[in-house]
């Protein structure tokens, strides 16, 4: 195997006997070869497209929910990689016969085999570097490209859980999923689709604002528990919103609470869900430290999207996932023919535990600034600016992890001025969410803006703070400090470069995908940096 997609990839170059994450090689080649297909079904679909056939609403929900289930801790089972394997050769011999042409791309010409042995065999075909001639900085952006599709894809699949899609994105996938298999390209050309992949990932990320917020309505600032209350539970993590509903609905008038956990936070600000009283607080901490707070947890947990580790023994009765997420022996809630999923076994298992035996002392924590919320207090804010009473914004934004390097964000954003304020989006809030940050001028110093996929909420906070103030985003006093971890990260960060914000500091490391020469084409056109240590990085900024 090898794969280096994420931050806590081996050595910081690559895993290759089995991942950090806990994917095994098994399941490593498998997502190689899945992939492979992926760029032989677009060579066809793309062709068939130009030739003005409709394809199938089906492809694209399995081209999005493959390359979902290969970000990191999504899936790793490899009955479910084999099944997707299986029918991914099924849709490309539909197009193939469709289409009525001749491909010679090997993607295109590929037969998946029969057996098992041989899949396996063929998955080496399907490795990153299995072709020893390509360019090493044209095989890294392509890397990047392919990575930024899969937090694409994972922010398309659940604004499509809410009957939403941008067909613009939906092409674009298509078409750079084929052009990831076109050698001919030049780098110049494959920067070009770096950068259109940006563009597709702010498009989407907006789409899955909207669909947020047109069916919950959008975010208003709400204080959550942090702390438990007595009684049955369950735990749901992950990014999804109608999972969170649908959990809400059937555990309703039940005497079953609801506990959000990591990702899941900002949906306390949502009016739709928030709505439900048994939506009692957030559970736990970020995603790295769900092993040890889910052990002997007395209530169940649902995992709806990422991260997820590997289940211990001490929960593994009680933890199922959902959507494209899975591990090998865990339960599953499949989604019905109407859309709907049922939560049943979950809310009698939470019965059965009983929950927790008394209430913890109410603590609570402030979200819900999405981009309605903040840019309706702009006027406010800016006179403040004004004033002299908020001399800075930091936005501390992106995906927490499990290396102890990752205090740097905490220790930042303490030594922040006292009369700055910090937006937080993602996971990598957990850091120093419960700390209390106080107030300037007014408001809050910590303002929640969101998940990862709102990072598109702060680009409108912040470009609707610099159309007021007459100027560019890059004029604003303004620090962008973000923490990568998966792939949605990589996407997140294509999409501010697309807005063309400059100057973000990124940390803890920097992507193993990226040689020398990409990462100087990031810095000479965005002025890129790396993390230094938050003395010096403050220093810099304030310099
Ligand atoms: Fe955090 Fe994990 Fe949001 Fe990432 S919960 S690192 O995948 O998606 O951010
Ligand atoms: Fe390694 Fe990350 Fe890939 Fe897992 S997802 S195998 S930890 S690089």
């Amino acid at each position: 195997m090898f794969c280096f997609q994420c931050e806590q990839t081996a050595k910081g170059t690559g895993c290759t006997i089995q991942g950090v994450c806990g994917k095994t090689a098994e399941i490593a080649n498998m997502q190689d070869l899945l992939i492979y297909q992926l760029k032989g079904i677009a060579n066809y679909a793309v062709r068939l497209k130009d030739l003005g056939q409709t394809l199938e609403p089906s492809l694209i929900e399995f081209i999005e929910d493959s390359l979902f289930m290969t970000l990191t801790n999504v899936n790793f089972d490899p009955k479910d990689h084999l099944s997707q394997l299986r029918k991914s050769q099924e849709i490309k011999e539909e197009l193939k016969i469709r289409f009525n042409g001749e491909l010679m791309n090997p993607e295109a010409t590929y037969t998946l085999s029969d057996t098992y042995e041989e899949i396996m065999e063929d998955t080496t075909r399907a490795r990153i570097f299995f072709d020893e001639d390509l360019d090493e900085d044209i095989r890294s952006v392509r890397e990047v490209i392919k990575l930024g599709l899969k937090g694409i894809s994972a922010y398309a699949h659940q604004a499509r859980f809410l009957e939403y899609e941008n067909e613009e994105v939906t092409d674009f996938v298509l078409e750079a999923l084929d052009k990831l298999t076109d050698n001919a390209l030049t780098l110049e050309e494959n920067i070009a689709l770096l950068l259109r992949t940006g563009e597709a990932s702010y498009k989407v990320m907006e789409t899955l604002d909207r669909a947020n917020n047109e069916t919950y309505e959008a975010p208003t600032p709400h204080k959550v528990n942090v702390n438990v209350k007595k009684g049955p539970f369950i735990v749901i993590s992950g990014h999804d919103l109608r999972d969170l509903e649908m959990l809400l609905q059937q555990t309703e008038g039940k005497g079953v609470n609801v506990y959000t956990h990591g990702e899941m936070i900002p949906s306390h600000g949502y009016g739709g869900l928030k709505k439900y009283p048994h939506l009692v607080g957030n559970y736990g901490g970020a995603w790295q430290n769900q092993q040890k707070e889910f052990s002997n947890l007395p209530g169940c947990i649902l995992m709806t999207t990422n991260c997820l580790m590997r289940p211990m023994k001490s929960y593994d009765d009680r933890i199922w996932s959902t959507n494209v997420v899975g591990w090998d022996g865990i339960r599953h809630v499949p989604k019905k023919e109407d859309g709907t999923k049922d939560f049943s076994e979950l809310i009698e298992k939470a019965l059965e535990l009983g929950g927790f035996p008394e209430d913890e002392p109410v603590k609570e924590i402030l979200v819900g600034f999405g981009h309605k919320t903040t840019l309706g207090l702009s006027d406010k804010i800016l006179d403040a600016v004004k004033d002299g009473k908020i001399s800075h914004f930091f936005v501390i934004g992106g995906c927490d992890g499990a290396k102890p390097d990752r205090d740097y964000y905490t220790r930042f954003a303490l030594a922040t001025p006292k009369d700055s304020i910090i937006l937080t989006l993602a996971c990598g809030k957990y850091r120093f969410n419960k700390l209390d940050f106080g107030e300037v001028a007014g408001f809050p110093r910590v303002l929640d803006v969101g998940q990862c996929n709102d990072s598109y909420s702060a680009i409108r906070i912040a470009a609707g703070l610099a159309e007021k103030l007459g100027v560019t985003v890059n004029d604003l006093p303004l620090s962008l400090i973000i923490t990568w971890y998966e792939q949605k990260a990589v996407a997140d960060l294509l999409a501010l470069l697309f807005v063309g914000v400059k100057g973000i500091r990124l940390g803890p490391t920097l992507p193993a995908f990226v040689t020398p020469n990409v990462l100087k084409f990031l810095q000479d056109n965005y002025d890129l940096k790396p993390i230094k240590t938050p003395e010096e990085d403050l220093a810099e900024i304030f310099a």
